[in-house]
């Protein structure tokens, strides 16, 4: 009876998901259902550790969690391969029999690894093997992976290694809290108690970031202060060093070009000035002496109002090259960013999406060896759409890193579902023509034409919200970031697939769904923000970055200006880039250069990006531009609706707390993508002076859009 009773509770429990906070990211290990989980069980009876060590001891950790949780055994701790199915972890240093099984583990490199299906003294073993512990730790996630997701863990050959070297999240945090561009609570780092006390979740945060393969982390925020520097935060970053090192998470630093006078008393901070060098010499010194493994240094220089080499008459390979020489006998690295630009007033004649070419590519094969020009994806700033940044195909004597997004500052912050995986694809599969057809961002950037040193950083979109990232699908952005980084020529679709089985579980029906609203996710805020290439039409002035503004003029720059970007008048919309205006489309290698040039030949989805496009053009669509503005507005409403049903239908698949605030996300983001269409077609009708078509009107007058305070959607 008793028994009958516990049983019976056990399928009501079972059988509705249990709430959920989101805190354990995708690193779940529910229970499998009992028929999957029988076909590893047999695999996984034993642990074979070999010799322990901080990151072997975590590997076994998490092996021992991972398979404990998801087949509800977990697997007896072992010295050798004795019974029934063995786990065996180690590198050949650590590990006597793992040297003894002579695998190839060439491929594995310094961080990969291989998973190995063997017979050991006739018992079936599975073996993760690496050069490194760090890549046997990396293998423990990815065989865990591989159990959360459904496929075999039988008859395993599987090497696989990161293609990019450096891969790092860059955390723009302030020194007091704040984080610049978060929107899930505040910095995880708590500099005030460090370093004495270790809050538990800088090592689950260290090991959120290994499951992805991330390997650095810059601690504060580009736009800093100098005071990262003195001797007390170095010791409280040691400290957050000492806790992520099992995880192979390496911590970086922004340096403050001025910090020589600011902290160090000095007179100037010219990086040839030989006192100014000595200074950083030693301050690098005792960085490195506190944090033997120190990633580097990660630059924002001369840049919306940081201090920088050209304030005293250098250059920026001075500058960088400062850096590098004192970082390289620690073999240190400099990731020395390409986002620069300078300030036009309000002045026309600049074009703010030309500048980073225009002021870095002439220091093309002048950087040293250690410094990564690290680029953001697009030659803006994190829009909704940018064609791939000009400057990838233009740096071959360079070593180039990516600069990404994880963070959605303009392409809708804490709020809106938006996979930024989709847009990496994109990005890294553009065809830069730098070394004939074929030289895709992703080869350039994985060192493909001969650059040695390669990386990628992305722009984190943690806090210490319990959930880390605010809402759960900007989890999956997290995700795709690492994934991505390890291998830049990965597939959107396959990534956040993989995000989808670890996060919600393999039923068909959620699996599908999910990955379906990922998927559609971007193309559906692009249409609602960018619709046909237009670009930078959020709130800039008060900063937040959030809803639509395109009527906004700055009182001081001409390029945070909404109106700077669309250029509507009578005559049509977008912005020329062609030979008859900015001709920055000149920037491209050919075929681009000739096809972005050609108002015919561009693609349609980059036309007002490149070209001021007359209302009336015909689209391939058949429709005006003006109808195709409509359309494509209207579109991106649809798309959110299509998500926002495919959310709903999975009512009962998913544990109650994480469907509801998801359900909830969605229809502020509802909202927001109607206030998008009807804010900006209300503006830009008062310029095409055409009818609004197809039945379609805003529901507001104009004015009632201009005058709502910032960050406030109109009702519905
Ligand atoms: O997009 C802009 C942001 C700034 C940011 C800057 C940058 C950290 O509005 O907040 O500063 O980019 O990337 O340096």
């Amino acid at each position: 009876m008793g028994r009958v009773f516990l049983a019976a509770i056990f399928v009501v429990f079972a059988g509705r998901a249990m709430a959920e906070d989101g805190h354990e990211v995708w690193l779940r290990y529910h229970a499998l259902p009992t028929a999957q989980a029988a076909q590893y069980l047999p695999l996984t009876t034993t642990l074979v550790a070999g010799r322990p060590s901080p990151t072997l001891d975590v590997a076994a950790k998490e092996l021992r969690q991972g398979i404990a949780g998801l087949l509800r055994r977990a697997p007896a701790a072992r010295e050798r391969v004795s019974s029934g199915g063995a786990v065996v972890i180690g590198t050949p240093a650590s590990s006597p029999l793992i040297a003894g099984l002579h695998l190839d583990l060439t491929g594995a490199g310094k961080e990969g690894f291989v998973l190995r299906s063997l017979s050991i003294d006739g018992h079936k073993a599975t073996v993760i093997a690496a050069n490194s512990e760090i890549g046997v730790l990396y293998g423990a996630f990815a065989f865990l992976r591989r159990m959360q997701t459904g496929q075999t863990i039988d008859g395993l050959a599987v090497t696989d290694a990161p293609r990019l070297m450096v891969r790092v999240l860059d955390h723009w945090d302030n020194l007091d809290g704040s984080i610049e561009r978060g929107y899930a609570g505040a910095s995880l780092w708590r500099w005030q108690t460090l370093p004495a006390y270790r809050d538990p979740r800088y090592r689950e945060y260290a090991r959120i970031d290994a499951s992805i393969g991330i390997n650095g982390a810059v601690l504060n925020n580009v736009n800093t202060s100098a005071n990262s520097l003195t001797a007390g935060y170095i010791e409280k970053t040691a400290a957050l060093a000492e806790e992520f090192r099992p995880y192979g998470v390496h911590v970086w630093l922004t340096p403050r070009f001025t910090a020589p006078q600011e902290i160090g008393g000095l007179k100037t901070s010219d990086p040839l000035d030989p006192q100014v060098r000595a200074w950083w010499k030693a301050k690098v010194e005792e960085i490195y002496k506190a944090i033997p493994d120190f990633g580097g240094f990660l630059v924002k220089a001369n840049s919306e109002g940081q201090p920088g080499p050209q304030d005293y008459g250098r250059s920026h390979s001075d500058g960088a090259n400062m850096y590098a020489d004192l970082l390289a006998p620690h073999g240190g690295i400099v990731m020395y960013r390409a986002f620069v630009y300078d300030d036009p007033g309000k002045d026309w004649h600049l074009d703010r999406v030309a500048e980073a070419y225009r002021i870095i590519k002439p220091f093309d094969g002048q950087f040293r060896a250690n410094v990564l020009v690290q680029e953001k994806e697009g030659p803006l700033d994190f829009q909704p759409r940018e064609p791939f940044a000009p400057l990838f195909g233009a740096m071959p004597k360079s070593n180039m890193a990516v600069e990404f997004p994880v963070t959605k500052e303009y392409t809708g912050q804490g709020v809106n579902l938006t996979y930024t995986g989709f847009m990496y694809e994109q990005i890294y599969k553009s065809d830069t023509y730098a070394h004939g057809p074929g030289s895709t961002v992703a080869k350039i950037v994985m060192g493909d034409y001969g650059q040695t040193l390669t990386g990628s950083a992305g722009v984190a979109n943690v806090g210490n919200d319990r959930n880390w990232t605010g809402s759960i699908f900007n989890q999956a952005n997290w995700y795709a970031y690492g994934r991505f980084a390890w291998n830049p020529q990965s597939s959107a679709h396959a990534v956040g697939e993989e995000w989808a089985r670890q996060t919600f579980g393999n039923d068909p029906k959620v699996v599908s769904s999910v990955v379906g609203m990922l998927m559609a996710s971007w193309p559906a805020m692009m249409d609602y923000q960018a619709p046909i290439g237009l670009t930078f039409q959020e709130l800039d002035s008060a900063n937040t970055h959030y809803g639509p503004w395109p009527w906004l003029d700055s009182p001081r720059r001409s390029d945070w200006a909404d109106v700077y970007f669309n250029r509507a008048d009578t005559t049509g919309l977008g912005v020329d880039r062609s030979h008859t205006g900015y001709n920055t489309a000149a920037q491209y290698n050919s075929p681009l250069k000739e096809q972005f040039d050609d108002i015919r030949t561009t693609p349609e989805e980059f036309l007002l990006w490149f070209h001021h496009v007359p209302w009336d053009w015909r689209m391939k669509s058949g429709r005006t531009m003006w109808e195709e503005l409509q359309f494509t507005y209207g579109r991106g409403v649809k798309g959110v609706e299509a998500i926002q049903k495919d959310w709903n239908e999975l009512e009962g698949k998913i544990d109650g707390e994480r469907f509801t605030a998801v359900k909830q996300y969605l229809v502020m983001q509802h909202r927001d993508a109607v206030w998008f269409r009807d804010a900006s077609l209300a503006y830009f009708q008062t310029f095409a002076k055409r009818p609004f078509t197809g039945g379609y009107k805003p529901k507001y007058p104009l004015d009632y859009y201009r005058k709502l305070p910032p960050n406030t959607a109109p009702p519905e």
